[in-house]
């Protein structure tokens, strides 16, 4: 037992002693954690949970949310107000702090009646890990550290450090997104997010753009770490009407839809579709790129020899970029096996033409306007994701968040209980605290019995 731990503290050490030279977790993609991770917190008040990081020597609350769910998966109808298997603790990879041994618990004796869940985030593109420990707690309080995002719902805005992104009042989709902090006012580089879904339903053509998909309601849940917007829409071909839910998550520096598994109906008669974006003359000195071809000039003057194709690999791994001297937006997706095409949409004129020949929508330019195109859609479920990543000039690039959407961040949690730590310091009792860096004495136990229930 004794060597088991001093082995452990060994560790423990040399990797203290490395952790400065080690990669930072990538700071883009949120940690989420659903209840059934934690199905031993399950009937937990909420506002009983914190998370906290150990940083410097120091416990430190981090900014997080939880957001529950009811039972059917809803975030917009109330659910119990008690942590369960479908609710989901969110936070930031780049809030975390360093593994610390069990002894060295949050001084709060309420915590110390309850089991931590000590939270591992692993990048396994940078190979770099970063801490977090979730408490239980009656008495602490809830500190007013800083979030991440801010929502104004008068003007539907939603705001970050990275970005601020804009919602057209009547279709209630994005047309402005404004890249880097708000005290720069940077411009607004978005005309419009653009749909096309073309087909014939008996000898009826039918061409359905953006403006077609008719808002019902609006739902938003904002906290500190994601802005969730719900649409509630409808969408009418020939005389049929069909409703269904659009969901985005908008995240510190990375937004888009959540992996959505997707069922093709054949029988809407569907044969084309194409969701592209569209950018404005204020992105007109930046320049696109994906995986066939190189810095193409996004500056309304169309650009011969644009490679369109996208292989199979591209489809499961697609990535573009737009990159100016002051900002990056990357898209990356994955669309394999929805249709039996699926080419590159990219079009830069401002003439109010197209390069599907359907008609344009917005303010009738294009500028470096692209996405993807498909046609002949296969029949079945395929799965589908595409998320953006806002970044600074040469901070990210499109291979790079690729290898993000293969290699997703992992995360282990670890049910630690107080009393533990008692043992962890007698077995140190000779030997320097790691996280301190100072002797054990009997102070420390004396500290740790005395907030341990009944001490
Ligand atoms: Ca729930
Ligand atoms: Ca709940
Ligand atoms: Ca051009
Ligand atoms: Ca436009």
């Amino acid at each position: 037992m004794r060597t088991s731990i001093a082995t452990t503290t060994f560790l423990l050490s040399f990797l203290f002693a490395n952790s400065h030279l080690q990669a930072q977790v990538r700071a883009h993609e949120p940690v989420i954690l659903t209840g059934e991770r934690l199905p031993d917190w399950t009937g937990v008040p909420v506002a009983e949970m914190f998370l906290l990081a150990f940083v410097d020597g120091e416990w430190h609350q981090v900014g997080f949310q939880v957001d529950e769910r009811d039972p059917d998966g809803s975030y917009t109808n109330p659910d119990d107000g008690a942590w369960d298997a479908n609710d989901e603790l969110v936070f930031q990879p780049q809030d975390g702090g360093q593994p610390v041994m069990i002894s060295t618990w949050l001084s709060d004796p309420d915590s110390s009646g309850f089991p931590r869940q000590r939270i591992d985030v692993a990048d396994p593109v940078t190979e770099s890990t970063t801490t977090f420990y979730l408490y239980r707690s009656s008495s602490l309080l809830h500190d007013d550290v800083p979030g991440h995002m801010t929502y104004d719902a008068d003007a539907d805005l939603i705001q970050s450090q990275a970005y601020r992104a804009g919602f057209d009042d009547s279709l209630l989709m994005i047309d402005e997104l404004r890249l880097g902090a708000p005290d720069a006012e940077p411009d607004d580089i978005l005309d419009r997010e653009k749909i096309r879904i073309q087909g014939q339903i008996l000898a009826f053509p039918f061409t359905l753009t953006e403006e077609d998909l008719a808002p019902q309601q609006l739902h938003t849940i904002a906290g500190k770490v994601r802005v969730i917007r719900i649409v509630e829409r409808e969408v009418s071909i020939l005389t049929t009407t069909i409703p269904y839910t659009e969901t985005k998550y908008f995240y510190r520096s990375f937004f888009g839809a959540p992996p959505a598994s997707l069922t093709v109906d054949a029988s809407m008669g569907v044969t084309g579709f194409r969701l592209s974006y569209d950018l404005t003359a204020a992105a007109a000195d930046a320049s696109f790129d994906n995986p066939n071809n190189t810095a193409i000039p996004v500056d309304g003057m169309d650009d011969s020899g644009v490679d369109t194709t996208l292989s199979t690999e591209q489809q499961t791994n697609y990535w573009a970029s737009v990159t100016s001297l002051d900002w990056s937006l990357i898209t990356t997706a994955r669309f394999s096996g929805i249709a039996e095409t699926a080419t590159l949409y990219y079009h830069d004129r401002t003439d109010g033409s197209t390069a599907d020949g359907t008609v344009d929508t917005g303010d009738q330019e294009s500028y470096g306007d692209n996405g993807v195109r498909l046609e002949n859609p296969l029949g079945g479920e395929a799965e589908l994701i595409s998320w953006f990543y806002v970044a600074e000039p040469g901070a990210l690039d499109g291979p790079t968040a690729s290898s993000y959407m293969q290699n997703p961040l992992t995360v282990e949690n670890t049910s630690e209980e107080a009393a533990a730590g008692l043992g962890e310091l007698v077995a140190l009792w000779l030997e320097d605290h790691p996280d301190t860096g100072l002797p054990v004495s009997v102070l420390d136990m004396v500290d740790l019995v005395s907030g341990l229930p009944g001490g």
